[in-house]
């Protein structure tokens, strides 16, 4: 099939967009607006100027083919649904939790996490999953995956904000040890 090597490039070309999408727009030269939105033809540019040509119908096949809908586009402009690690406000509204949520991380990180919670780390919040089978995929990235079960009902109740991104991943700032469950 003539298209066939493209399609094959597409979680090449996502894991790319999501560093400048998230990470490192300077170096590619774009730069994002507040909300973390850039014009789609700025970067289409901007990806064409530094070695890796995208057409728009290659970009669109990325945003809607990829698994974790990563992408939003909204008009000419596009943005990362979540993930940054550079500044960016989301403006996402407060959303009320389901009663767990889960997290997936592995051995190794749970005597900090059992001391001090999670923490956002690089990110802008922690991450958590609506599934279990979400979670044990996030941690398996890492190694043998552990999933953390977190009374998110109970951490709403107490005051803590939760919003979740277009992609469905729910994000708040940090998890307090008491709402974490360590026995799955
Ligand atoms: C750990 C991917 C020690 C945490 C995924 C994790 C997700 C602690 C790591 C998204 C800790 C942070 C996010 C503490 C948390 N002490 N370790 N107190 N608190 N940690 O990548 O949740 O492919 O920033 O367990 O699918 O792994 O990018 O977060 O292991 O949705 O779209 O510190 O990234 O999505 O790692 O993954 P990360 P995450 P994308």
């Amino acid at each position: 099939m003539k298209d066939e090597k493209r399609v094959v490039r597409v979680p090449r070309d996502s894991v790319d967009l999501s560093k400048h999408l998230r990470h490192q727009p300077d170096r590619i030269g774009i730069a994002l607006d507040p909300h973390g939105w850039t014009e789609i033809d700025t970067l289409l540019r901007a990806a064409a100027a530094h070695g890796f040509p995208i057409t728009r119908a290659e970009l669109d096949h990325v945003v809607a083919a990829n698994d974790k809908k990563r992408f939003t586009v909204e008009g000419t402009r596009i943005r990362a649904a979540q993930g940054h690690t550079i500044p960016v406000d989301l403006d996402l509204p407060p959303a009320e939790p389901p009663a767990y949520l889960y997290h997936g991380t592995v051995a190794a990180r749970l005597p900090s996490i059992r001391e001090e919670g999670l923490r956002s780390m690089a990110r802008h919040h922690v991450h958590l999953s609506r599934d279990r089978e979400t979670a044990t995929r996030v941690g398996a990235r890492r190694g043998r995956p552990v999933v953390l079960a977190v009374d998110a009902g109970a951490m709403h109740q107490g005051g803590h904000v939760f919003h979740v991104s277009a992609n469905g991943v729910w994000l708040t700032a940090a998890v307090p040890p008491r709402y974490i469950r360590f026995s799955g």
